[in-house]
């Protein structure tokens, strides 16, 4: 009876688990990281920031740090004076806790000038499946829910 009971909640848990959204995890700029001559408005493009995503700036952190500034600091590459994110640490995590623009530049000298420089707009909200792939997570949820109920099909069936 055990099994059957195990098998039903993980029939039930099969069912709902499509439903559970999480937070993304984004390394800027993918495998070059954060340094000189990556392109972060091309590596921020075609992707979508919501609140409760995490950005991850991994770097040399004898060599690049990040500063979160504003706008026309972004424009100017001006570098705050205090560093609002805390220690640099060459893997500083950053959650997004807001919608809106957010700005962020390298403080080493000449870097930001550089190209060490990134903007983003942060949404509210929870991500939408990716229009290219709507028609094939349709089909993946639909079967998903279909191998749930014959779970749950055989499950009662043996119970009973
Ligand atoms: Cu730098």
């Amino acid at each position: 009876m055990a099994v059957l009971r195990s098998l039903v909640i993980f029939a039930i848990v099969a069912l709902m688990a499509p439903a559970i959204s999480s937070a993304t995890e984004f390394v800027v700029g993918g495998d070059d990281g954060w340094k000189l001559g990556v392109k972060y408005d091309e590596w921020a493009q075609n992707k979508q920031f919501f609140i409760g995503d995490i950005l991850v700036f991994k770097y040399n952190p004898g060599v690049h740090n990040v500063y979160k500034v504003n706008g026309d600091d972004f424009k100017s590459c001006n570098v705050p004076s205090n560093n609002s994110l805390g220690s640099f640490t060459g893997n500083d995590t950053i959650k997004l806790a807001t919608a809106g623009n957010k700005w962020y530049i390298c403080g080493t000298s000449g870097h930001c000038d550089g190209g060490m420089k990134l903007k983003i707009a942060v949404l509210d909200g929870a991500a939408p499946a990716p229009a290219p792939s709507a028609a094939s997570a349709l089909v993946a949820t639909n079967f998903h829910i279909f191998l749930g109920m014959i779970f749950v099909t055989v499950a009662i069936v043996m119970v009973s």
